[in-house]
């Protein structure tokens, strides 16, 4: 095989976000972006020399291309084996599970995750380490440090792969095996769940499903399981062909933009229970007849319901939450005395305690939950828990949810995002309220007093490594929270997000509007920070 080594200069926009390195298309496409940054990768790496990388990602525009370079650079670094999903196509999760199941020594996953897809939309690239999960930051800093020095990269001079083909095939000291995206994943979740049980509701009529795969990569995976294997009517799954574009829409499974299935759920006769996943198969939106399940009480009710799923009959070892999600699970957790766990924005921070056993749940306000089964989030995952759940209890979603209410209470919860906010008012008003933090403690708005103020800073309990900056809390004696942080996945200019959370104990009262019941501490949000003054909007873009 031969190999070349070009000579390269930096890019100085190379620092991997929330969940690796996101930008346009465009700006992937520059001379030599993907090859500085792949390099940057492999020279952040020590003895990989012989060993095994997988690699695959949600089929947006740009994953083809990207994925023939990675492979020829991949060649000349010296790995002995790519483990390669059919069609260049693995969902986060399954890639995850890939990694695992075959031990390789690390994954490439090239996603933008829920971000648009296009010629002028998004594309990213990530690292994952042998466990599975997303690389921790000290990688990500390394990563990050080679990127502004780099000089030079090295690529096999080899044909393009047939990525298309499931088989085997060797160039010289290299094995490439182009596998089937969805039977690893399929096998997997056959072991944690019970499939006859869901199988036995679905044919019983107990439940019927729909399900949007928002034309990304669950399609393929969705089809198989919940049609194929479970029964599911023909159709239940739509938007299920993975598009480059994901048909112009923006794969975030939310109702802002699941409008198709939030139709469906809302409306006279909705099936029993609605779902949906992201670009790259890591999020979900449950949901069921008329009713939307936040994502943060979907982990809370998984956690107080796990014993109900075979994987977790015996129990689990804790849970955890990042930071700005509500305080939903934590009241389960006290209730069943587990340990809980509060860590920053971003899968990467739950590894360390899933490897070490001290969770077994884990999830997120931004769609996200998953178990110790991989090592990222997992949609589909979460999908079939609920299903699990469901078929199990013989009891619809929405009874499921108000159920868990009167006996936890309800963390009323939504998130307000002003996204591409020009970056320096952005940082102005990041720092405008670190100015206020000392002054706030005591202060009150009517029942709303402040309890504590403070810049989230996180000590991982494993390796005692430090995160700092992770977002600013203000917690009132009631309960309430209001959370501020910039979002580390934007590609345009500064996404601030604003979460804002009530606990409601008051069992007559558990049916709130959860717009009316939040509009007093989304007035003191926007006291306390200004956005609406500062940028002159009057609306977040998005409210989840
Ligand atoms: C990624 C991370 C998540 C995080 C989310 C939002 O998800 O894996 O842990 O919660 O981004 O992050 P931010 O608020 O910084 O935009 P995904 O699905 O985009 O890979």
């Amino acid at each position: 095989m031969q190999t070349k080594t070009y000579n390269t200069t930096p890019y100085d926009d190379q620092k991997p976000g929330t969940s690796g390195l996101r930008k346009k298309v465009k700006v992937f496409q520059q001379p030599r972006y993907l090859e500085n940054f792949v390099q940057s990768i492999f020279n952040s790496l020590d003895d990989f020399q012989g060993k095994t990388l997988v690699l695959g990602g949600d089929g947006r525009y740009f994953n083809r291309q990207a994925i023939q370079i990675i492979i020829k650079m991949a060649a000349a670094n010296g790995f002995g084996e790519l483990i390669i999903g059919q069609g260049g196509l693995l969902s986060t999760p399954a890639a995850s599970n890939i990694i695992r199941k075959y031990q390789a020594f690390g994954g490439i996953v090239l996603s933008a995750s829920h971000n648009p897809g296009g010629p002028d939309e998004d594309f990213g690239i990530k690292y994952n380490v042998s466990n599975g999960g997303p690389a921790p930051e000290k990688f990500t800093d390394a990563l990050y440090l080679n990127t502004k020095t780099i000089s030079s990269y090295q690529i096999a001079e080899i044909d393009d792969v047939d990525l298309d083909s499931v088989g085997e095939l060797s160039i010289d000291h290299l094995k490439i095996r182009i596998i089937d995206s969805v039977a690893d994943y399929a096998e997997l979740m056959a072991k944690i769940f019970d499939f006859e049980l869901i199988k036995q509701s679905i044919a019983a009529g107990l439940i019927n499903l729909r399900f949007d795969a928002m034309h990304a990569i669950t399609g393929p995976y969705a089809k198989h399981i919940l049609e194929d294997v479970l029964g599911a009517e023909t159709g239940s799954v739509f938007n299920a062909v993975p598009l480059e574009d994901f048909g112009g829409g923006h794969p975030d499974p939310n109702m802002a933009h699941a409008h198709e299935l939030t139709k469906i759920m809302f409306a006279d006769n909705a099936p029993t229970f609605g779902a949906a996943s992201d670009g790259d198969g890591d999020r979900n939106m449950i949901m069921g007849a008329n009713i939307f399940v936040t994502p943060s009480d979907s982990l809370a009710i998984m956690a107080a319901n796990a014993r109900s799923i075979p994987a977790y009959a015996k129990g689990i070892s804790g849970v955890a939450r990042s930071m700005p999600t509500s305080q939903a699970v934590d009241r389960v957790a006290a209730a069943l005395n587990l340990p809980c766990y509060e860590t920053p924005t971003g899968w990467k921070f739950f590894g360390n305690l899933l490897d070490a056993d001290k969770i077994t749940l884990c999830g997120e306000e931004s769609f996200g939950s998953g178990s110790n089964h991989v090592r990222e989030k997992d949609g589909l995952w979460a999908v079939l828990f609920w299903l699990n759940l469901i078929a199990r209890k013989r009891q619809p979603v929405a009874d499921i949810v108000h159920e868990h209410w009167q006996k936890y209470g309800r963390d009323i919860y939504c998130r307000h995002d002003y996204e591409a906010v020009d970056l320096d008012i952005a940082n102005d008003i990041v720092d405008h309220l670190r100015r206020q933090l000392s002054r706030l403690p005591g202060k009150s708005w009517g029942d709303y007093i402040v309890k504590y103020a403070d810049e989230f800073s996180y000590t991982d309990p494993v390796d005692n490594s430090v995160s700092a900056n992770q977002g600013i809390r203000i917690g009132f004696s009631n309960g309430s929270r209001i959370v501020f942080r910039l979002s580390g996945t934007g590609t345009v200019g500064a996404t601030l997000r604003i979460y804002i959370e009530k606990y409601e104990r008051d069992i007559t009262q558990l049916d709130q509007d959860s717009g009316q019941a939040l509009a007093e501490l989304v007035e003191i949000a926007e006291l306390l920070c200004e956005v609406k003054k500062r940028t002159g909007r009057t609306e977040p873009d998005v409210i989840t």
